[in-house]
């Protein structure tokens, strides 16, 4: 399906919010066609409701310095997400153009092309690979009378299916109503009832034009209400966890987070190592919620293990603001156990990918345990173990390796800390319960001038106790 075609010509200096399709197909005529994937379908609670596998065709886009080999990578994936989020794909469209069209993403040409092929095939949507802007996402559902979405409203859809925890939801359902927001204009009859009742991406599309401006701007007060109410109460939840961290005391035990890209094992890992019986499944984004063990290392010491939602290339920016509360356990680990799939194609790419989420969520300096996971799948495992210094090889469902990365987990961790001398006066109670807390006590006893401590501590804890270090 793939056919290059030379760099068209560029609608440069137009308004993108302003710009049209000038030759607009009448949108009601084809309103039939218009599929309901994509349609957020309420409150997170109500999940959507799929009566039938809608048809799709995905389009991926080739721009300047990029590769079509890369682009059809990019669609295998999208068509992966587009599986999950339960729907078929019938079709694939590439371009490759210096720059994304203002209009409609793709070219004038290939865009009218994609409406013949839409036909033939009869497909309900059309998914692009990039973020389409709210104008273009208007321009092409006028163009081809189909729903058009990006990656980001599939990824969205697919959070809002798997999200299970009160907080799960909130936070799914406040990176929706930021996707919608913008691009709420022009949308059909908006908002029907209460606020979280709506749809986004595909957008509210049934019937009626012109909703006219009032209606446009009961909703947008509506969304913006109702994100303020969402921040609100995950602001509240998340005050409630810290008050639960500092309550189960970080006394001994190292924080280490199970990262990852989506489908890497993480949670599988998890349940090895601990039992915890996370839900574990073929299919992305199994997980959405934290789940924390606590696990004790051969040498003795215990460490609470977190297993976290995955990441994947392009990861909605909204799903990362919003999830920031939960991923805020891998920017405050003591150390990063990055599982990768090395049975996979691209073991580098989902590599990369995770390591920009991470900084983007200020965990980039965390100290990072590659672990190389489906061993028992992967033949190559040694090579990448090999290329990847320090990384480990294991496979979670057959336990390979597994003790190997514990010890790992172990050294490294030990790596991180000083072992310290500390002599603290018997009348500061408040000293002992800091050692206690900051750090891993290894040795107390009664000395004739105060209490006498060995203790690892790592950097940050050795620096504030650093008055009561002897010697
Ligand atoms: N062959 C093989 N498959 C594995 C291994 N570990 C996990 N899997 C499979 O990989 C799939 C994903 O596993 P999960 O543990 O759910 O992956 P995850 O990283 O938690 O995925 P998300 O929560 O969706 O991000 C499941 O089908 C697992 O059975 C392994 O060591 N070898
Ligand atoms: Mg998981």
């Amino acid at each position: 399906m793939s056919s290059p075609e030379p760099p068209a010509d560029l609608e440069a200096d137009v308004d993108q919010d302003d710009v049209e399709v000038v030759d607009a197909v009448d949108a009601d005529a084809d309103e039939s066609h218009r599929g309901a994937f994509g349609d957020f379908g309420g409150t997170t609670d109500a999940l959507i409701d799929r009566t039938f596998r809608e048809r799709i065709v995905i389009v991926g886009v080739t721009l300047a310095g990029g590769d079509v080999e890369q682009t059809e990578f990019d669609l295998d994936e999208l068509a992966l997400l587009v599986d999950t989020a339960g729907a078929d794909v019938v079709g694939r469209v590439v371009q490759r153009r210096v720059a994304p069209d203002p209009a409609t993403y793709l070219g004038k040409g290939k865009a009218q092309e994609l409406k013949e092929l839409s036909e033939a095939l009869d497909c309900d949507t059309v998914v692009f690979d990039d973020e389409l802007t709210p104008a273009q996402q208007r321009n092409l559902e006028k163009l081809l009378g189909r729903t058009a979405l990006d990656r980001t409203a599939v990824i969205l859809d697919i959070f809002a299916q798997n999200a299970a925890s009160v907080e799960g939801r909130a936070q799914v359902e406040l990176a929706q109503l930021r996707y919608l927001k913008p691009r709420l204009r022009g949308k059909g009859q908006g908002l029907s009832q209460q606020a979280g009742g709506m749809s986004a991406g595909g957008g509210a599309r049934v019937g009626s034009r012109g909703p006219g401006e009032t209606q446009l701007e009961t909703d947008r007060r509506r969304i913006t209400r109702r994100i303020h109410k969402l921040e609100a109460d995950l602001r509240t939840m998340s005050a409630h966890k810290d008050t639960q961290y500092k309550r189960r005391g970080r006394s001994r035990a190292a924080q280490v987070a199970i990262v990852g890209y989506t489908n890497a094992g993480k949670s599988t890992l998890l349940n090895r190592l601990s039992g915890a019986g996370v839900l574990v499944e073929d299919r992305l984004f199994a997980t959405l919620d934290a789940t924390t063990r606590r696990l004790q290392l051969p040498g003795g010491e215990a460490v609470l293990l977190t297993d976290t939602v995955g990441f994947v290339r392009k990861l909605p920016h909204q799903l990362v603001e919003s999830f920031r509360s939960t991923l805020r356990v891998a920017a405050e680990a003591d150390l990063l156990v990055h599982v990768v799939d090395g049975s996979g194609p691209d073991p580098a790419a989902h590599i990369d990918a995770v390591r920009e989420v991470l900084a983007e969520i200020g965990a980039g300096d965390v100290a990072e345990l590659l672990c190389f996971n489906k061993a028992d799948a992967a033949p190559d495992v040694d090579k990448l173990v090999e290329r990847h210094q320090g990384s480990v090889a294991i496979s979670a469902r057959t336990g390979e390796g597994v003790e190997h990365l514990l010890a790992t987990i172990g050294d490294r961790l030990r790596h991180a800390t000083d072992v310290v001398e500390l002599l603290v006066p018997f009348e500061r109670g408040d000293v002992l319960a800091e050692v206690h807390r900051e750090g891993e006590v290894l040795v107390e006893e009664v000395g004739p001038d105060g209490m006498h401590l060995t203790a690892r501590l790592d950097e940050a804890a050795s620096a504030k106790l650093a008055a009561w270090v002897a010697g």
